[in-house]
């Protein structure tokens, strides 16, 4: 018999590489999505099955986090063996433009996935995944965080998951239900959503590269995370679920880097330097210098020409719209425990990271003819 899994957030990152990873394993996977009025499922687009088809392993239900009768349904046909909530609004920047929505979405709608569970009776077959995040720690009480640091958030976003994380814990200790937080920090991918910072820098890198853009504008330079590739960070979720004892486990490479830093790796990766001066608002990035062959291997030799003319233009300006009210200046994790208990190890390190990221940007910028006519789109404003 296959093992049945529920995904909330299905249609994000990590729910992509997640039910991919789950389908290989013989799993059948049910999706919640929700409902749009454009298309919404890109990144699961490969993986779909027409419902006329017998035996399908992929099955997506519409539903909402702030919907108990939905998620109750959903839970009560899907009968599933694991249920990996991944839903949330998960923009930390966004979170302060609507904290309540966020604490109803990201806080309550996990006490709703536990409640559904425990009022259906499948507290002893359903184990619960709840995603948490390194944000827990934000003005961080100890370097590195591990799971015994203590939390102190710093934003409406991860104060939501506050909730999500206590509550996770209350459900098991009370109800003895099989229920375990991920504590991940920040991971990324080509699946990344657009307007988180690194994406926004490997999507940038390749259109000043391609001469479709001039510069970019970002917040705080000197922020510094902990970046791992979702690839390797859902092989964590799937481990702590197949554990016979729940438990919360911090995932993370146990490296820092700063904002600035991976500007400058994105850019190397297609053979740029960049150089940058000035502090606070003020501070630029230059064009520095170019690594002829690596620029024509990696970014194609007929742009080279033109870009050569960039040396010694700014491609890095910072914009105070994009400062947080209060930011998490720091996160670096110990992985220990995910290492010794789950034997999880990371596949990616931060190079192979941004070449997996800047390959992929880089290929579909080329091929974004909308993108290339000069057309913007209205993402990247504020967040
Ligand atoms: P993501 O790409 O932003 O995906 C979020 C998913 O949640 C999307 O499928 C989104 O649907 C869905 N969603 C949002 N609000 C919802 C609602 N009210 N009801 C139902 N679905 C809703 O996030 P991710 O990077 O994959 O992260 C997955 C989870 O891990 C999130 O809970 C995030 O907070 C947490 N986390 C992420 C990181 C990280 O670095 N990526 C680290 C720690 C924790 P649409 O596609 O329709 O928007
Ligand atoms: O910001 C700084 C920004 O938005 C990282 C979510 O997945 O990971 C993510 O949250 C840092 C911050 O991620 C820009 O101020 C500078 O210090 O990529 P981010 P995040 O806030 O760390 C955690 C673990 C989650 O759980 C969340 O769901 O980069 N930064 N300039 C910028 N950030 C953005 N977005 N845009 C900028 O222009």
């Amino acid at each position: 018999m296959s093992k049945i899994a529920l995904i909330t957030g299905i249609t994000g990152q990590d729910g992509a590489y997640l039910s991919e990873y789950l389908i290989k394993k013989g799993y059948i996977v049910h999706g919640m999505k929700r409902r749009s009025s454009l298309f919404n499922t890109e990144r699961i687009d490969h993986l779909y099955q027409d419902p006329h088809r017998e035996n399908r392993n992929l099955i997506l239900h519409y539903g909402d986090l702030t919907d108990s009768m939905n998620i109750t349904r959903i839970i009560q046909e899907v009968q599933p063996d694991e249920i990996y909530n991944l839903a949330a609004m998960s923009h930390v920047k966004v979170s302060f433009d609507m904290p309540e929505y966020t604490a109803n979405a990201d806080g309550v709608g996990t006490l709703r996935i536990l409640e559904a569970v425990r009022l259906l009776d499948l507290t002893k077959k359903t184990r619960i995944y709840q995603a948490s995040t390194s944000e827990l720690y934000g003005l961080v009480q100890e370097i590195p965080q591990k799971e015994t640091t203590p939390f102190y958030p710093r934003s409406p976003y991860a104060v939501a998951k506050l909730y999500a994380y206590w509550i996770t814990v209350n459900y098991r200790e009370a109800y003895g239900m099989h229920a375990s937080n991920g504590i991940l920090f920040n991971h990324e991918s080509p699946l990344r959503g657009e307007t988180f910072v690194t994406r926004k820098i490997t999507r940038a890198v390749s259109r000043i590269v391609l001469g479709m853009q001039e510069k970019t504008y970002l917040g705080n330079l000197s922020a510094q995370r902990d970046w791992g590739h979702a690839k390797d960070y859902i092989r964590a979720m799937h481990l702590i679920l197949q554990q016979d004892t729940p438990s919360d486990y911090v995932i993370a490479t146990g490296i820092t880097t700063s904002v600035r830093d991976f500007i400058k790796k994105a850019f190397e990766e297609v053979g740029v330097e960049v150089e940058f001066k000035g502090e606070g608002v003020d501070e630029k990035g230059f064009i520095s210098s170019i690594d002829t062959s690596k620029f024509g291997e990696r970014v194609g030799q007929e742009y080279l020409e033109s870009f050569q003319k960039r040396i010694g233009t700014e491609a890095v300006n910072v914009d105070p719209a994009y400062f947080r009210p209060t930011e998490v200046e720091l996160l670096i994790g110990d992985p220990t425990k995910s290492k010794t208990v789950l034997g999880w190890e990371p596949k990616y390190d931060l190079p192979a990271l941004v070449k997996d990221m800047m390959q992929s940007d880089v290929e579909l910028m080329k091929k974004d003819a909308f993108l290339k006519d000069g057309g913007y789109r209205t993402m990247n404003y504020f967040e």
